[in-house]
């Protein structure tokens, strides 16, 4: 297959899952064509099957916003053209699947069919897309796609509940690479931050509201009283100031570092005894994923999708959000002992049903079901 890829190209989880998906398609075969406004981060490998075409977006005086979504929707008109792709696959919704629609209807004009895949993420339902100021385009562009998929059945399930949405939506979860993603023996590493045999915390996000950094940070403070501990806070974003100045408050700065943006997470994640994820909303948490590929088990919030992933109790705990003491209690029971190699293995477990050649073709299977549909349509007797 042909297939168009359209994303956010930076460490947004959204843009990492479509990322690696084009990247796996591309091995199996498939020619992927990446549609983005810059090379995406995780775009790091060399593949015959793989092209990137960069949006073009020109600016004019006039403009105070420049109008990104008419640039995109040119540029898949182009692409689907000259590279006769047989399908296109967008990313989050905002702007993707509005600007997808349009595209479509471009082609449509010069007699070319292009179905639309697109797949829901999380805060483009659950923050950003059910706000009045996006919600009409959001539903819209939902309903006219000729596929839909979500990461997690809350996703699915909240979709439903916030937009007018009269087709079905198919439950594709993310997935990860377990060749990337496993433990790599690091223990120089490891005695270079826990040099007492401390046990290591880690936490990575892009510091939005949503991820309740401060939380982290509260949660691995109550730890510190009980027992010996470090804390490695991988990525950066919008909150990191504010948390760096609780983690002053709280005199606990011999402790914890932040290591900023990272692209080898795996090899911090190797080294790690417990990851952290309070979340207020997760559809997925991809990074969650991450940890317990590399045999971390999680500490999470209830939030979103976040328990059809970390099963309480067994790959670690699921706590109410915002519920620090019971996340302190349950790390304590994780960390002791005679708990914590048993919930290692259990995360790897569980991570393992997620490798990408288990997810891979439930995405094939599902192009092939929107290409079959539509070649129905076409074959199908007009009966105006
Ligand atoms: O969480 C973020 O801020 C990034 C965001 C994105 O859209 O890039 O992540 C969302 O998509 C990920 C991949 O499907 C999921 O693992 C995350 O749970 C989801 N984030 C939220 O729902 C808040």
């Amino acid at each position: 297959m042909k297939i168009g890829i359209v994303c956010y190209p930076t460490f947004g989880g959204s843009g990492v899952v479509a990322t690696e998906l084009g990247k796996a398609l591309a091995k199996h075969g498939h020619e992927v064509h990446f549609i983005t406004y810059s090379q995406p981060t995780r775009l790091d490998f060399f593949n015959t099957n793989l092209f990137y075409h960069e949006v073009d977006i020109r600016t004019y005086p006039l403009f105070q916003y420049p109008p990104y979504e008419l640039a995109l929707a040119s540029k898949m008109v182009n692409v689907v053209k000259y590279e006769k792709l047989d399908l296109l696959h967008v990313h989050y919704a905002i702007p993707h699947a509005s600007a997808a629609f349009m595209a479509k209807q471009i082609l449509k004009t010069e007699g070319i069919e292009i179905p639309v895949v697109t797949t829901l993420h999380g805060t483009d339902i659950t923050l950003v897309g059910k706000d009045p100021s996006y919600e009409p385009v959001v539903t819209f562009s939902i309903n006219e796609s000729d596929g839909v998929t979500a990461v997690s059945d809350d996703l699915k399930k909240d979709t439903y509940q916030h937009f007018k949405i009269h087709r079905e939506i198919e439950v594709i979860p993310n997935f990860i690479d377990l060749e990337r993603f496993k433990k790599q023996k690091k223990d120089h590493f490891k005695t270079a931050i826990c040099p007492n045999g401390e046990k290591l915390i880690v936490h990575t996000s892009n510091f939005r509201k949503v991820k309740r950094v401060d939380d982290v940070v509260k949660i691995f403070f109550g730890l510190r009283k009980k027992i010996p501990v470090k804390l490695l806070i991988v990525g950066d974003g919008p909150e990191r100031t504010k948390t760096e100045g609780l983690c002053r408050e709280l005199g606990i700065c011999d402790d914890v570092r932040f290591l900023g943006k990272l692209e080898a997470v795996e090899e911090v994640l190797s080294v790690a005894d417990l990851f952290l994820m309070p979340s207020e909303k997760e559809s997925f948490g991809l990074a969650a994923l991450e940890a317990m590929a590399c045999e971390v088990p999680v500490i999470s919030s209830n939030a979103g999708g976040l328990p059809e992933l970390n099963i309480n109790g067994v790959t670690g705990f699921v706590s109410d959000i915002g519920d620090v003491d019971d996340m302190i209690e349950k790390s304590l029971h994780i960390l002791a002992e005679a708990n914590l190699p048993t919930f290692k293995s259990n995360a790897l477990e569980r991570a393992k049903q997620f490798d990408v050649t288990a997810i891979l073709p439930l995405y094939e299977a599902y192009y092939e079901k929107i290409l079959n549909n539509r070649l129905q349509k076409v074959k199908a007797p007009s009966m105006g």
